[in-house]
């Protein structure tokens, strides 16, 4: 008989001070923070939908970032990698992914000076593709393959600019297919992959989330939306104002296994 491995994902609602999160966005001063928990309900209602069992933390007002909870961990087969976060005010974020994710795997930890984010980890199959951004350092990048490189996985450091995070502007959707914007890194390093291209404008829906064979991207980018139907896939749009507006995209959300 098949076994049918459960899919977890760990969420935490938004905190009251969500508006003072870090942000590099000009349009930060904007945030509505009841609208971005309102669109966060509706992204967990939506994995929800999808058949993904979710594991929620409470939130921490003392945390104004603390909804991002894909930077605070990667998880790797049996390992769940406590990151360290590239900036203080996200530090203490990680402390209550760990509790929670000692319950479900093996705790590794990346320590000081090294940092790194998961926002920054690009898995596909067994390499890990890791943007050196203003978050994540060589040094984090070294922590990292001294735990996998033995584990037999591939560590393929990308030099990223002008973005937050390497997957602020890829995702690997599966199946050899990776969406991405162009002019944030070298894009010869996914020569041997299909790509989707996403026009200038719309280089936020880089950032989507596959999952189920489902594509979940952001609301109001028509044409990437297109060129994902083309392929045959089937896609789910939400409102994903807020986040955006808080550097915050669909991965971003929530750390999925
Ligand atoms: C930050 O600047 O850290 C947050 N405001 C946004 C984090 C987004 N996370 C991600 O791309 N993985």
């Amino acid at each position: 008989m098949t076994k049918i491995t459960d899919t977890y994902a760990i969420v935490r609602d938004v905190p009251e001070s969500f508006n003072r999160c870090v942000s590099n966005s000009n349009t930060y001063d904007d945030i509505d923070t009841e609208l971005a928990k309102l669109q966060h309900q509706q992204y967990c209602k939506t994995l929800s939908l999808l058949g993904i069992n979710l594991i929620r933390l409470d939130t921490d007002d003392s945390l104004p970032d603390c909804c991002f909870t894909e930077d605070t961990a990667v998880i790797i087969d049996d390992l769940a990698i406590i990151t360290s976060p590239g900036i203080e005010s996200r530090v203490a974020e990680t402390i209550a992914l760990e509790k929670t994710l000692a319950l479900y795997k093996g705790i590794f930890r990346i320590s000081q000076p090294g940092t790194i984010e998961g926002g920054d980890v690009l898995r596909i199959e067994r390499t890990l593709y890791i943007g050196i951004s203003s978050r994540t350092n060589s040094e984090g990048i070294r922590q990292m393959a001294a735990i996998l490189e033995p584990r037999g996985y591939c560590i393929v450091p990308v030099e990223i600019r002008n973005t937050l995070h390497l997957k602020s502007v890829c995702t690997y959707l599966g199946n050899g297919l990776i969406i991405v914007a162009e002019g944030y890194f070298d894009l010869n390093i996914f020569s041997g992959f299909e790509k989707i291209i996403v026009p200038e404008e719309e280089a936020y829906c880089a950032n989507c989330l596959s999952v189920n064979r489902r594509v979940i991207i952001p609301k109001g980018f028509p044409k990437t939306k297109e060129l994902l139907e083309e392929k045959g896939l089937l896609v789910i749009e939400l409102e994903m104002s807020e986040f955006r507006k808080a550097d915050g995209a669909l991965t971003c959300l929530s750390v999925i296994f």
